[in-house]
């Protein structure tokens, strides 16, 4: 979506009151804008037949309470508040389907790295399209290895999902995109694959899927989740495992996962094509049950879904 401004919706929740979109603004010398000291969340909403219904939703925000906990930030709202404003927020911007943006970061007040400065909350609704384009999510995508590794975990919480983070993601995102591919494939501080910038990735050989563990510097994906809820309750075995560069090539097929880039084929790495260089059949299976999943259509998994009306 590069180069495509936000679509702007009615109102943004802060603070816990509804705030005219081009009014919910921080002052310049917030803290999380000067050290990344903000953590945040990426929910999507899905239009269904009985109106739209957010995704986990309380799945992200737990994560964001998690996040939080790690950065030693307090956060003024309980997961249940959080949720509850989100589904506000939807009803009050009348939308349908669209994207959703909690932010919890560090404000204005003290400078300086030891300054506890209260956390604020903002949350914002808009309509966001597919992360890698809806020709990328059909035809699949082409992506690169990245040169700029995922931080150790003995530098970075990587579970935790911190903005700071994002700066290592957008070298890598540059360095791809400068060089004429659609999306980086960052390693971790061993040598092994550990996620795209802004998505989990799994692979598929001879029928199994393999997806790298939590220890190669991944953040834990609730849609890396789901997909491994759903493989497996399709019939396919999926193993948590350290992937080499190498396996990746030879793969049968390759993916990515993400709320923003739901199920992304991965088609070629570094110039060579993953198993006849298109998505993949069980890349496409999944695809299909996420879709069907997300718009309400499959009754045993209605527990994901938060229905705004
Ligand atoms: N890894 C990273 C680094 C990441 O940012 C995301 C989400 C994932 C994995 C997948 O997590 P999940 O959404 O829970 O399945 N990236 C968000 C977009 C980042 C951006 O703003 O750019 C997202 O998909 O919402």
């Amino acid at each position: 979506m590069e180069g495509v401004p936000l679509e702007k919706t009615k109102y943004i929740w802060m603070n816990g009151k509804l705030i005219p979109w081009d009014e919910a603004k921080v002052h310049v010398l917030t803290h999380g804008l000067h050290y990344g000291s903000s953590v945040f969340e990426g929910i999507r909403c899905y239009e269904t037949s009985r109106g739209p219904a957010v995704f986990r939703l309380k799945d992200h925000m737990r994560r964001l309470e998690n996040s939080a906990k790690i950065y030693m930030m307090k956060l003024p709202y309980t997961v249940e508040e959080l949720c509850k404003a989100v589904v506000e927020l939807i009803k009050v911007n009348g939308l349908k389907e669209c994207y959703i943006r909690p932010i919890a970061y560090r404000s204005y007040g003290e400078m300086g790295l030891q300054a506890l400065n209260p956390v604020e909350v903002a949350i914002a609704a808009w309509p966001w399209g597919p992360y890698l384009g809806e020709e990328g999510q059909k035809l699949g995508i082409r992506a690169k290895i990245s040169s700029n590794i995922r931080p150790p975990p003995q530098s970075l919480p990587m579970n935790a999902k911190a903005a700071g983070h994002y700066l290592s993601s957008i070298l890598a995102k540059m360095e791809a995109l400068n060089a004429g591919y659609d999306e980086a494939i960052m390693l971790d501080h061993r040598g092994y694959i550990s996620e795209g910038p802004g998505e989990n990735i799994f692979i598929v050989k001879s029928g199994t899927l393999y997806t790298p563990p939590p220890h190669a510097s991944i953040l834990l994906g609730i849609t890396r989740d789901t997909v491994m809820v759903i493989a497996e309750r399709l019939g396919y075995k999926v193993l948590e495992q350290d992937i080499t560069r190498g396996m990746l090539y030879e793969a049968d097929e390759a993916f990515f996962t993400g709320t923003a880039a739901e199920i992304t084929p991965i088609r070629e790495v570094d110039g060579v094509p993953i198993g006849d260089g298109k998505p993949g059949e069980i890349t496409r299976s999944l695809q299909q049950e996420y879709r069907a999943i997300v718009r309400g259509e499959k009754p045993e998994y209605q527990e994901w879904l938060t229905y705004v009306e």
